[in-house]
């Protein structure tokens, strides 16, 4: 949060919030100061010439007059680079143990000196001098990563790794060790994705990006970093799409530049991409393939992303001010009178005694329980905010539960590291120690005693107020980081993560039959394992319409399938168009919720006139209607890591003018959806990739690959389906019923219904239709015989 993010949490909590803040910031400024080592000098360092090389499961270790790198293969096809000894594990990132190494990849010496690593995927080839190129098995450059740079504070750190080294853990006990740079260089028509969320995106453009989780208070597309920042890069080129991951949590900067192609004279100039860390392991993985693999891959490397109850994926309500619950029951009776499907209502930090998180304020939320089974009748689920910091009071019965757990961060002197957060005073978990996550886990059972189906976690990144400086916790503040030790500079990026995996492990625990549901503000590489995201608090206006979908995509193309952002935006009051075009955005992205901040205008659809009611009420319905598509694809993020909402170039990623586009979505296979992203559009160009498409809306056929106009009325935003398309649908009578697109004439298409029970852990399997043309008409088979089980509506 910045000062005007300050001042107005100033006006809303109190101005003794202020002056505590102030003290804080100074207090953090003072434990760095006195703590961490002061810059001396530095020395630099680069591997230098390759001295000798071994063996090693899925490739080798290959050592330099200065350093050493180990190259391993995984099976599945992932590599793995560590330098300096680094190896895979310890990481925040990976699901579990490291991907056993592929025992057919071998090491082999290369021309001039050189080494390489061969697998049946890629090629891994390691000059003399440290320079590291990824390759197809055909030869492709996919990626050259020239030899790294390490600055060593001076005295200098024994830092040389020698042979035996391997598998070292990285620098654990607060020593930054050395900051590194990496530079590579990717194909002259290569574009960059991910990074965490970055509004600007989806396609990142040229410039730097930092790795440091932010709350920037209410943001602009221009704004960076956010909540999220995570060093995963994926590469979409002709050569081929990659993803880079430098497992590495550190305080760091990427730097972006595209390459310019010299139109056939062979003075292309290439993609460069350089990685800045100011401490911890230069170790990363790179997975190659089509992006559908790619992310696989990646899924099956840091988990597969959790799958959302079914009602997580209807329409959610909230706001940051509700204040009672008799104003809950008026806009639960809102949406219930006027036959709007919501499914859930969250409350915020207005709920809690004194935003004392895990409380509830009794005069004003007398019987929550009560409240949250009269919503549930009516198929409405109540979802709970819930901050990390906790009430530095004696007496207070969280504070001093977690006292006795010794839960929280402690600085150099072991004394308690305080912030000031929306209760006033407060201390953090610590939650990269696995105790502190145990006993944090346990108050989700107060959480769910009270009704709560679910739960949000803010503030996270951590954000502590700050009218100067970095609004967060000290860098010099320790951390268990799992029993290693170490300080809030490694810790930082991944507290939010831990803090997801602590509540993700209560829920399971509490209510073993049920999916938790839980999205968190801030993460890192792996937080799907526990839940999705949401944009944070996107400021209402056009541009931020557009940073909505770019969070979405982005988040998506890093793993994190399930997120969304707040409709209508966090701040001020949107146009009634403005809201409506936000809403039928929302209405196709994974997490569909209208909220907004206490001093923002009201965000309900009957709030901005009778035509905006109508459209956003059809907008709902249609969301209700794809409801088991909706469910097939958080079923096929689970299984597959692929995101439901996926860019239009996703299976052609070498259409060079697709990459470039990123106002349209596809969401899974079967839809483009094309959002208005502008005031008065009543018509919108959309770049469709090869095929045959439908306007859903007027049954009109377009073939792609190219641009086309497309009517985008008031009342809806385009969307067309893929022909050949089967998509599983809510019918008239509330069973799933296949909505069928005829395939061009020659060709055949799919569908695909994963029918889960809508809660519970019981496996679905999945049914897989083809749809072939006889005698012109559709017909759909169920490829694994039998009868095709649903009824068959033909759209075309
Ligand atoms: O808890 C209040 C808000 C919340 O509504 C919003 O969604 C979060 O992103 N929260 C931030 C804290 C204060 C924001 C100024």
């Amino acid at each position: 949060m910045d000062a005007r993010g300050l001042a107005r949490s100033v006006r809303v909590v109190g101005s003794s919030q202020g002056v505590l803040a102030l003290r804080s910031a100074w207090r953090r400024r003072r434990a760095d100061a006195v703590t961490l080592p002061r810059q001396r000098g530095e020395r630099a360092r680069v591997p230098g010439r390759v001295v000798g090389a071994e063996e090693r499961p899925g490739g080798g270790m290959i050592f330099f007059e200065r350093s050493s790198l180990r190259v391993r293969i995984a099976v599945g096809g992932a590599v793995f680079c560590g330098w300096d000894g680094a190896g895979p594990e310890p990481s925040y990132a990976l699901a579990g143990p490291a991907p056993e190494p592929d025992p057919r990849a071998g090491l082999e010496p290369d021309k001039d000196g050189g080494w390489r690593v061969v697998s049946e995927r890629l090629l891994v080839t390691v000059s003399r001098t440290g320079t590291v190129d990824v390759r197809t098995p055909g030869g492709v450059l996919l990626r050259r990563d020239l030899p790294p740079r390490w600055w060593e504070p001076e005295p200098a750190a024994d830092a040389l790794s020698l042979p035996g080294d391997e598998g070292a853990a990285p620098p654990g006990d607060g020593a930054p060790g050395a900051r590194w740079l990496q530079r590579a260089e990717v194909a002259a028509d290569a574009r960059f994705f991910g990074l965490g969320g970055r509004a600007a995106g989806a396609r990142l453009r040229n410039g730097s990006y930092r790795l440091w989780n932010h709350d920037p208070g209410p943001f602009r597309p221009e704004q960076d970093p956010l909540y999220i920042t995570m060093p995963v890069q994926l590469t979409v080129a002709d050569a081929g799409t990659h993803l880079v991951f430098h497992d590495n949590s550190w305080d760091g900067r990427v730097t972006l530049h595209e390459g310019t192609e010299g139109r056939g004279s062979g003075h292309d100039r290439p993609g460069r991409c350089e990685v800045r860390m100011s401490g911890g392991p230069l170790r990363y993985w790179v997975i190659a393939g089509p992006p559908a693999r790619v992310l696989h891959g990646w899924a099956s490397l840091t988990g597969a992303p959790a799958l959302p109850p079914r009602w997580a994926l209807g329409h959610h309500h909230a706001r940051w001010g509700f204040g009672s619950e008799r104003e809950v029951r008026r806009v639960a009776a809102g949406y219930r009178e006027r036959g709007l499907p919501l499914r859930a209502l969250h409350l915020d930090i207005d709920h809690f005694r004194g935003h004392r998180v895990f409380t509830v304020d009794r005069n004003r939320f007398p019987d929550l329980p009560g409240l949250a089974a009269e919503l549930a009748s009516d198929g409405v689920r109540l979802v709970s905010i819930v901050d990390p910091a906790v009430k530095a009071e004696r007496g207070d019965a969280l504070y001093e539960s977690g006292t006795a757990s010794d839960a929280f961060v402690r600085d150099a002197q072991g004394r308690e590291v305080r912030g000031v957060v929306w209760p006033g005073e407060t201390v953090f978990p610590d939650f990269t120690d696995p105790r502190a996550r145990k006993w944090w886990a346990g108050l989700y059972a107060e959480r769910l005693e009270q009704g709560f189906s679910g739960v949000w976690h803010d503030m996270n990144e951590p954000t502590s107020f700050a009218p100067f400086g970095d609004p967060t916790l000290p860098r010099s503040a320790r951390h268990a980081l799992e029993g290693r030790g170490g300080d809030h500079r490694e810790a930082h990026n991944v507290y939010a993560l831990t803090m997801a995996e602590a509540g993700y492990a209560g829920l399971c625990e509490i209510q073993p039959e049920r999916r938790p549901f839980l999205f968190s503000r801030s993460g890192w590489a792996g937080m799907q394992r526990y839940g999705g995201t949401w944009s944070g608090d996107v400021a209402t206006g056009w541009p931020g319409l557009r940073a909505s979908l770019s969070l979405v995509l982005g988040l998506g193309l890093c793993g994190v399938p399930y997120s969304g952002p707040d409709v209508g935006g966090f701040t001020g009051s949107p146009s009634p168009e403005l809201y409506l075009r936000w809403f039928q955005l929302g209405a196709y992205l994974p997490l569909f919720r209208t909220h907004s901040a206490k001093w923002a205008g009201r965000r309900e659809p009957w709030e901005f006139g009778p035509e905006v009611l109508a459209a956003c009420g059809a907008a709902m319905a249609e969301r209700e209607r794809l409801m088991p598509y909706f469910v097939t694809l958080a079923q096929l993020a689970h299984r597959t890591g692929a995101p439901y909402v996926r860019p239009v170039w996703w299976q052609h990623p070498r259409d060079r003018a697709l990459r470039d586009c990123d106002d349209a979505f596809l969401l899974g296979d079967a839809l483009l959806v094309a959002p208005v992203l502008e005031p008065g559009a009543r018509e919108r160009r959309v770049r469709l990739p090869r095929g045959r498409w439908y306007d859903t809306a007027t049954g009109e056929v377009f073939e792609g690959p190219g641009e086309v106009r497309v009517p985008a009325p008031a009342e809806r935003i385009p969307v067309l389906a893929r022909a050949g398309a089967a998509i599983p649908v809510t019918g008239p009578d509330g069973g799933t019923e296949l909505e069928v697109w005829a395939p061009a004439p020659g060709r055949t298409g799919s569908g695909l219904v994963i029918a889960d029970a809508g809660d519970g852990w019981e496996h679905a399997d999945p049914e897989r239709f083809t749809v072939r043309l006889h005698g012109g008409e559709p017909v759909v088979v169920r490829e694994a015989g039998g009868p095709v089980g649903y009824r068959v509506r033909v759209r075309s």
